[in-house]
């Protein structure tokens, strides 16, 4: 299928050559790099092609922003973090260059398709779900708002697994993004450092206060670097990931002995620390190789930094005014540890002064508060991987608890949670507390999640820093997720309110006058159909499922979690279909429910979510009385890309975490942008998009955080909820009796007795809030006119959700970096 919708003509930029230099740069690239002609060359080999030519122009501006950074001494952002969901790089590059128009034409006149080579490129889907994005989405803004910035990961050779389903079940494939090569990194084999594990630590000779760590294992980081295009190409920064590989790759002592895999085991070993990103989103990874690629990705870009440091400043006591080293959650947190031996034991400075350098060099985002997803490590394990990390963090765990102590106002009890180590049973490493402790500044992504932080997880470490705490709520680049997404749209508000909110989409305010106009409500739900025609299109191909595009697009687009509720979305639609076989003659709205998205392979309930919404999508697609008012599609493999093509399509977009639980959320953000509406409870940054849209546009329903922990405190009776509300008792028996698994009726089971008896995530408690929520979503559906005002307000308000607005407060707030623009 051609998904082609003509693409925002953005202004051709200085960089732009024109039409024809471009066609020839294109032919001799595939004719001296490649050794091919026009005639043999396959989509493949176009899409490499055309992709140099770009990548030529973005290397110019790469050094220029790398030698300004240098020659003007300016700060450096280090971003830290275990995933990079960047998704497709090549509409980001030539849309940011404003070379996309004149490359499709240079194309074209080849006989070239951009949109279908396009889609050859493989999703770099090195991320699980709104962390990964979240770090891709600031590294292009920090390009655009010319923050130099270097982002460091792991160069994962298996991405985030493949989903497929089998029989509605879902099933984990490999993701092999790399087997065509991958034109847009640098491998930089001169950039490599050796990452050490295991071994003892002794005093270095003649000198019993220093101490040298002697690790018995050694592998090699080598970096790849791809370059992050800003907006109008004036900033490249650089994303460096680490491969791991031997420092020996054959012992050839043992191969020649005959020991042939011995003789590779060196190579194994290293070889899997970089192999797979660990499928847990917002769960805990838990194993050793998880510890172990943490802390070979954190040596690696520390030691770059430190490198990059000493080179242009000579002296490390500088290192904080030069360099700030954010880290993305604690899965980097031993990056504190480490630059504290790296400051210690290799450059001297005492233990108080390398304290001090080090908080004032890093700065930690907390992304969850889920107890289960905290990040801890069990002593022994440190202690025999990493033996001279567990004394550093012995000495400066009496740094914090003397701190503590001296303030006179903590309890024991007080003190217990301040500790790096926890004590309650086998003895762990905070990593969360280690990540405060070495930070000058902690932050939430969401107000209400940075207010919930400080009342839980970091209360204490709060009350003993108070002045580190402070939120940032997170942001999306609106250049993935506006202009080159919804070129229907983009195009739409040019035409209507000038190219202003290119460079600032705060200016998609002026769209507000128009709100109320027929002619503009007309194109702008013209645009939307469009949208979804593609993606029906999509859905014909991929399920062979019809559905209408007049119907209401209603879509929950997310990994698989409890605390998401799925359920509750699932639940909903069964007692609908009750409903509409009990009422056939009422006026129903006619709705197609889309879900997508993955299960970690080891979470058994979310993988039964995804059974049960296939399972019931089966039995309602198929019953001729539903007669299509009802339909579930359920897309496989869910992506950056998919979500590319699903989020402009949607009409109404489902935020339904139980209230406390979602920290931010970043595709509600993404919705409202593309002018659905929001059903949603009062969680994560919904709570700011209420504020942004007014109350007027987005549908809220359900507990607030506040009441849900009252309702777990007074002792919740999820039967007694039930039994009251007639239309969840039928539904719930429906799905537990076996209505939609007659192979197995048993299946759910289990699933349901949860609701009854526990009901952790609420699911009974916000039934009947969530239903009366989606009957008021159809009574304004079923008046298209303030459907479309309401839609139109939505775009016109979500400009502040900008990840540029996120990034110059980062910048302004604990980079102290100056910024460009907003
Ligand atoms: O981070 C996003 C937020 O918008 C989401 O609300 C939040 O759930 C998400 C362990 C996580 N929190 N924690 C994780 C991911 C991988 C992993 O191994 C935890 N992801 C989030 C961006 O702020």
């Amino acid at each position: 299928m051609n998904v082609a919708i003509a693409s925002a003509a953005l202004q051709p930029s200085r960089l732009t050559p024109g039409t024809d230099v471009l066609a020839n740069e294109i032919l001799s690239c595939l004719r001296y790099r490649f050794g091919k002609d026009a005639t043999v060359a396959k989509p493949h080999d176009w899409l490499a092609a055309a992709i140099r030519v770009v990548r030529d122009r973005v290397i110019d501006r790469w050094i220029e922003s790398t030698k300004e950074a240098y020659d003007d001494s300016r700060k450096r952002v280090y971003y830290l973090s275990l995933e990079f969901l960047i998704g497709r790089l090549t509409r980001d590059a030539f849309s940011n260059l404003g070379m996309m128009e004149e490359m499709r034409a240079a194309l074209h006149k080849l006989g070239v398709d951009l949109d279908v080579i396009a889609a050859l490129e493989p999703d770099a889907a090195l991320g699980n779900g709104g962390l990964g994005r979240l770090a891709a989405c600031f590294m292009e803004s920090m390009a655009t708002v010319d923050v130099p910035a270097h982002g460091y990961g792991i160069r994962y050779e298996n991405g985030m697994f493949r989903q497929e389903f089998s029989e509605g079940w879902q099933v984990e494939l490999p993701e092999t993004w790399l087997d065509y090569g991958n034109p847009w990194e640098f491998e930089r084999r001169e950039r490599s450092f050796e990452v050490g594990f295991g071994g003892l630590v002794e005093f270095a000779e003649g000198d019993d206060e220093k101490h040298v760590w002697k690790p018995i294992e050694r592998v090699l980081a080598v970096a790849y670097d791809t370059p992050v295009v800003g907006w109008r190409g004036e900033r490249v920064n650089t994303l460096r990931l680490w491969s791991a590989m031997p420092i020996d790759p054959i012992r050839l002592d043992a191969f020649n002995a005959g020991d042939h895999i011995g003789a590779l085991r060196d190579f194994t070993k290293a070889d899997t620390l970089s192999r797979v990103l660990y499928p847990a989103d917002a769960t805990p990874a838990g194993q050793e190789l998880r510890l172990r690629q943490e802390y070979f990705f954190s040596a690696a870009s520390l030691q770059d930094i430190v490198q990059r440091h000493l080179s242009q400043y000579g002296d490390l006591s500088t290192l904080g005014q030069k360099a700030a080293i954010h880290l993305n959650d604690t899965h980097p947190a031993i990056a504190v540890a480490e630059l504290m031996r790296l400051l210690m034991d290799v450059h001297g400075f005492a233990l108080e002064k390398a304290w001090d350098i080090t908080r004032e060099t890093f700065a930690y985002t907390n992304h969850t508060l889920l107890p289960e997803a905290l990040e801890s490590w069990p002593v022994h394990l440190l202690d025999r991987l990493l033996p001279r990390h567990m004394q550093i963090v012995y000495s400066v765990n009496s740094l914090l608890l003397k701190e503590a102590r001296d303030k006179d106002t903590f309890s024991d009890d007080s003190i217990k949670r301040i500790s790096l180590i926890d004590e309650t049973g086998e003895r762990r490493v905070r990593m969360g507390n280690l990540a405060f402790a070495g930070s000058h500044s902690i932050n939430g992504v969401s107000a209400l999640h940075t207010d919930l932080m400080k009342e839980t997880v970091f209360a204490d470490l709060h009350r003993l820093y108070p002045d580190r705490i402070n939120n940032k709520t997170n942001g999306i680049t609106p250049r993935r997720w506006l202009l080159q997404s919804n070129p229907g749209l983009t195009q739409l508000a040019r035409e209507t309110i000038g190219d202003g909110f290119l460079d600032d989409v705060t200016l998609l305010r002026d769209l507000e006058d128009y709100a109320k106009d027929g002619g503009f409500q007309e194109k702008f739900t013209g645009v939307k159909r469009r949208n979804k025609e593609r993606l029906a299109a999509l859905v014909v191909e991929r399920l062979g499922v019809k559905v209408d595009p007049s119907a209401m697009f209603d879509i929950q687009i997310k990994r698989i979690h409890e605390y998401k509720r799925q359920l509750l979305n699932i639940i909903e639609a069964v007692a609908v279909y009750d409903q509409i076989r009990s009422h056939p003659e009422k006026e129903w709205v006619p709705r197609v429910k889309f879900f997508g998205g993955k299960a970690a392979p080891s979470y058994v309930n979310a993988k039964l979510i995804i059974k049960l919404a296939n399972d019931v999508a089966r039995v309602i697609n198929r019953d001729p009385t539903v007669r299509g008012l009802l339909k579930i599609v359920f897309l496989p493999n869910y992506n950056v890309s998919l979500a590319e093509v699903m989020v402009p399509a949607a009409d109404l977009s489902e935020q339904i975490s139980t209230a406390g639980m979602e920290a931010s959320g970043t595709g509600n953000m993404k919705f409202a942008l593309n002018g659905a509406l929001t059903i949603g409870t009062l969680d994560g940054a919904n709570v700011e998009m209420q504020e942004h849209v007014g109350a007027d546009n987005i549908v809220i329903f359900g507990l607030t955080a506040e009441e849900v922990a009252e309702r777990r405190r007074e002792g919740y009776s999820p039967r007694d909820v039930i039994a009251q509300s007639p239309e969840l008792s039928q539904a719930l028996s429906s799905i537990s009796s076996g209505v939609f698994s007659p192979d197995d009726p048993d299946r759910y089971r289990g699933l349901m007795d949860g609701i009854y008896n526990t009901d952790w995530f609420m699911v009974a408690a916000d039934f009947d809030a969530y239903t009366d929520a989606q009957r008021k979503v159809d009574a304004i559906w079923r008046d298209p006119q303030l459907w479309a005002e309401k839609s139109i307000l939505n775009t016109a308000r979500m400009g502040w959700f900008s990840s540029d607005r996120t990034i110059r407060e980062y910048a302004r707030d604990i980079w102290n970096t100056p910024t460009v623009g907003g």
